[in-house]
């Protein structure tokens, strides 16, 4: 299991979160998934089959690119 934070300049509201949460917790391998709206972060847990690669595409596909890793 790997915990990773992400920077995601998109996230505006918490309806950013909410998209974020639903898309890339219906990903297999995607555990935890929590947002914070003022520091526009997202923090998740991920684990197999699961890579960070495809959470970043999906984020990305989304229109919330991963801008730094935390
Ligand atoms: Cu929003």
């Amino acid at each position: 299991m790997k915990r990773v934070t992400y920077y995601i300049p998109n996230i505006s509201c918490h309806h950013c979160i909410h998209t974020i949460k639903k898309e890339v917790g219906a990903l297999e391998g995607v555990r935890f998934v929590s947002g914070d709206v003022k520091a526009k972060q997202v923090t998740l847990e991920i684990d197999a089959p699961a890579t960070e690669e495809q959470v970043k595409a999906v984020l990305a596909e989304i229109d919330y690119p991963v801008a730094k890793e935390l």
